[in-house]
């Protein structure tokens, strides 16, 4: 790729920035939700507050004509998008042509640039990069906070735990321009690049989950089943309990030989042996055992307030706040627990739900959290409560609004395989309702008036009814 051309790129609109900063105007930015667009956030706050400047973050899903719509309203004096941004580029000429915008991303973009020159495109692909592997959104952020002040290099780290997000590494090592922060990082002392295990939990799992919970390569025959890990591990001498990071680098070593080993005895191919043992990335600045410490816990971490729709709190996490962090686990905590109870709930009363011809409708009222009614129907059907034919509805009381339900209906491709769409299912019994609903052909939401649980039952069925009829003929 032309890394020159990029950087320049990379200047144009970090100059912008710094324009902006010296005016007072405050920097408005967007942010993806995932691990990589709340690492690029943090990068670029970091680097804002650094000059000196205030800025205002939000961490979103995605860019949509509303959202821009809506951010135009605020009437900024200058926009940066991170890590999204790319696909919306007439979109933000047509709604934000009154302020300056920068777009710091690595998706493939509509065009190749802005039209003009208030508007600034900081992107590699259209100077050859390979958007999944050569730079993630938080190594775009990075090199323009680089490019404003020399000494944001000391967020290389933060940017590689967004790369390792997006799964830049994803054949066990780095390539491209995410090779130049890593040397960043190096030459500072704030990582660390290893060739280890590259599994989930190096800091925080004890071996047997590390081995058991892989997905990433799968090991055959030890992947989901936590004792035959154990049987597996005691058999290699090692202690099922003890943590990677525990281990001696010899012991290290004896693991990812038997690792290799066994996968070769299973007739794993190469390239994904490949990806068992390769690049790791750990940091100094936080002690061994914390899931900051290494790249790949952290990512899952931030990952995870993203989606708990608490992005803003992994900014603060990668901003150093301690408080934050602790906040952030406990709330990953009450998270699981309440999975948990949600499917303790959904086993012991089951038998409330309402079975008709083509579906199940359960509604759990305030015993089910609005955000889970999703997971609540999956696991509906993965307990085997229901006939993995018939598609399941969880319904639960609307957190926000008293007077509505939240539903998710979740199905298996055994049921779509009938003809069934949940997503246009609910689509058009929500507008009977007086709802909101739609979404995919085995996974859909809805929302509807609470008083009305009873016509949705009949006419979800109704629906379904039809759609299989219609597939028969
Ligand atoms: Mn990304």
């Amino acid at each position: 790729m032309d890394k020159g051309a990029f950087l320049e790129r990379a200047r144009e609109g970090a100059e912008l920035i710094k324009m902006h900063i010296e005016l007072g105007h405050t920097i408005r930015l967007i942010s993806h939700r995932d691990a990589d667009g709340i690492t690029a956030g943090a990068i670029l706050a970091k680097a804002v507050a650094r000059e000196g400047g205030r800025f205002q973050l939000s961490i979103v899903k995605q860019v949509s004509e509303e959202l821009i719509k809506e951010l135009a309203t605020e009437k900024r004096k200058i926009y940066v998008f991170s890590d999204l941004g790319s696909g919306s580029i007439s979109l933000i000429e047509e709604h934000l042509d009154f302020a300056t915008v920068v777009v710091a991303d690595h998706h493939p973009p509509e065009k190749d640039a802005f039209s003009g020159d208030s508007h600034v495109l900081v992107n590699p692909v259209p100077f050859g990069a390979n958007s999944v592997r050569d730079l993630s959104g938080s190594g775009v952020a990075y090199f323009v906070a680089r490019k404003m002040n020399e000494k944001n290099r000391d967020l290389a780290y933060t940017a590689i735990v967004g790369a390792v997000g997006d799964m830049q590494e994803i054949d066990g090592q780095f390539h491209g321009m995410n090779l130049d922060i890593l040397e960043d990082g190096k030459e500072l002392g704030i990582l660390e690049i290893r060739k280890e295990l590259r599994l989930f939990g190096r800091e925080s799992r004890p071996l047997r989950q590390m081995l058991a919970y892989a997905t990433n390569p799968e090991i055959p025959e030890i992947t989901g089943d936590e004792r035959k890990a154990i049987e597996w591990l005691r058999a290699k001498g090692f202690d099922p309990e003890v943590r990677y990071w525990q281990l001696r680098e010899e012991e290290k070593k004896r693991l990812h030989d038997a690792l290799v080993l066994h996968m070769i005895k299973h007739s794993a191919p190469k390239e994904v042996i490949d990806r068992l043992i390769g690049d790791v990335v750990i940091s100094p600045l936080y002690p061994e055992g914390d899931p900051r410490h290494e790249a790949r816990e952290f990512s899952t971490l931030l990952n995870a307030t993203g989606r708990l729709n608490a992005g803003t709190l992994g900014v603060a996490i990668c901003l150093g706040d301690e408080e934050a962090y602790k906040k952030a686990l406990k709330m990953l905590d009450d998270y699981k627990r309440e999975q948990i109870e949600a499917r303790k709930f959904i086993v012991q009363n089951w038998s409330m739900a309402e079975e008709g011809e083509h579906s199940y409708v359960f509604y759990a009222g305030k015993n089910i959290r609005d955000t889970l009614v999703g997971i609540a129907a999956n696991m509906a059907i993965n307990a085997g409560l229901a006939n993995p034919e018939k598609p399941v509805v969880v319904l639960a009381d609307s957190d926000e609004d008293d007077n509505l339900v939240k539903g998710s209906a979740r199905t298996t491709e055994k049921a779509l395989a009938k003809g069934y769409h949940l997503g246009e299912a609910l689509m058009e019994v929500a507008e009977k309702l007086g709802g909101e609903g739609g979404g995919h052909a085995i996974a859909a939401g809805i929302r509807f008036p609470k008083g009305r649980i009873d016509e949705f039952i009949r006419m979800f069925n109704e629906v379904l009814g039809r759609q299989v009829r219609k597939d028969g003929d």
